[in-house]
């Protein structure tokens, strides 16, 4: 088979990537190692930035995200018992963000793309890219039926996340890691009751951090801080709804939590990570093959949809003018946005987190942070600003 881009995973990112394509006249094909039911079950990322919305409307993919999606005008920040909201209609000039699930994003793209009738290949996994410096990559795959396969390609773009093949056909010479991973990660559950606010809450707790989110208003996403070592069967559904009521609780009373049904319960280490350059030849790596962050700043589908519309952009010029400038500028263009949201990733989770072995000094310096970005003007609105998505320069 023979293609102008081959897509190498079915997330966000790729799939993105190969409709802008579509959208642009440039032929590609999208090979995917799970299946379809799998990747449209897979629960990750709840929140869009405004400018993800307006790609995917643009996109023409974006129908039922604008039924479904809710719209946030705000979060609110809790510590020492009272929680504080960050307007963001308010402080951002009326920008805000869409709670509306990554799988279901992913669904939507999927649906497009057949009823378009273009290749998108599940239980297909890449084993290796080859020939990244010459005329065209080879990229060796075994299809559903356990035949390998080969597909040539101008480019290839590895969109198949951190733990995918892509980044690894860079060889390390040629690829700078930068990485911190946090002593913590989040246990995460998918619950059927309603939402414990009609917005999300950070909490910051001397028991660990919280979060409090939505999927739809009778299903609640919610989180608590664990230990990098636990494991699901540590937390029975009681412990686990136990723990986030000690978390959200105060004299007061504290916002109602009501523990329904669990659908879903899975445990994500926090985790930051950057590789660079993001283009080796004739592969340039999107999303998170490319970069993690940890989910504090809800950033990690958002990045992933801002790196390929800079690429898609860029393959465009090249197609439909043999301008190489903006496939040389990718790399950089996309690194600018993805540190300044690496600096927003890690400032939020070290601001709300416990971290075991820090000092009381420590402690008390973390609690006026929180106390200075929730009554200085300026340090609501950076967070704000950042939250709802930094401007495409
Ligand atoms: P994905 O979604 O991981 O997709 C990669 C795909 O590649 C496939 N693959 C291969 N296919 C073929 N051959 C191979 N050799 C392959 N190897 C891998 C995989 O099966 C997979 O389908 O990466 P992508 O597209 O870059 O998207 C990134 C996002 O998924 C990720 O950043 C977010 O989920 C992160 N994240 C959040 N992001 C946000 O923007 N807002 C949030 O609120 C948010 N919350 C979260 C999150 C991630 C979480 N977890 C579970 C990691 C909350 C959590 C708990
Ligand atoms: C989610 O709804 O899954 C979610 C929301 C905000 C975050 C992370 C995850 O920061």
């Amino acid at each position: 088979m023979r293609t102008q881009v081959a897509i190498v995973g079915a997330g966000p990112a790729g799939l993105a990537l190969a409709h802008l394509l579509h959208r642009r006249g440039i032929e590609s094909i999208v090979l995917e190692s799970r299946s379809r039911a799998h990747v449209e079950r897979r629960v990750r990322a709840g929140v869009l930035e405004a400018g993800s919305v307006d790609l995917l409307l643009a996109m023409g993919v974006g129908e039922r995200l604008r039924r479904e999606g809710l719209v946030h005008r705000g979060i609110a920040l809790r510590f020492a018992d009272t929680s504080h909201r960050i307007d963001f209609d308010e402080l951002t000039g009326g920008q805000t963000v869409t709670v509306y699930g990554q799988q279901e994003v992913v669904k939507d793209l999927i649906a497009a793309r057949a009823a378009l009738g273009l290749p998108l290949l599940f239980e297909s996994e890449v084993s290796a890219v080859n020939g990244l410096h010459g005329d065209r990559v080879a990229i060796a795959y075994r299809s559903a039926d356990g035949i390998e396969r080969i597909i040539r390609a101008d480019y290839v773009v590895g969109c198949d996340g951190f733990h995918g093949v892509c980044r690894r056909a860079i060889p390390a010479s040629e690829l700078r890691i930068y990485e911190r991973d946090f002593p913590f990660s989040w246990l995460g559950i998918l619950a059927q009751s309603p939402p414990v606010s009609e917005e999300l809450i950070y909490t910051h707790h001397e028991r660990g951090f919280a979060l409090v989110s939505m999927r739809s208003p009778t299903i609640s996403r919610l989180y608590v801080q664990c230990a990098n070592d636990e494991h699901v069967d540590d937390w029975s559904d009681d412990r686990f709804w136990t723990e986030l009521r000690a978390r959200l609780a105060s004299d007061a009373g504290g916002p109602n939590v009501v523990a329904g049904p669990i659908l879903q319960k899975g445990i994500t280490p926090l985790r930051s990570f950057v590789a660079e350059p993001m283009r080796y030849g004739r592969l340039f790596l999107a999303g998170d093959a490319a970069h993690i962050v940890p989910p504090t700043g809800a950033k990690g589908m958002n990045m992933a949809l801002a790196d390929v519309r800079v690429l898609a952009a860029a393959l465009d010029a090249f197609y439909a003018r043999g301008d190489d400038g903006l496939l040389e500028a990718y790399s950089p263009t996309c690194l600018r946005r993805v540190w300044r949201t690496q600096r927003f990733s890690a400032w939020m989770t070290s601001m709300l987190h416990r971290f075991a072995d820090v000092s009381e000094f420590d402690r008390r310096v973390q609690l006026a942070e929180l106390d200075y970005v929730i009554s200085s003007r300026a340090a609501s609105q950076t967070l704000a600003e950042n939250y709802v998505g930094l401007a495409f320069t």
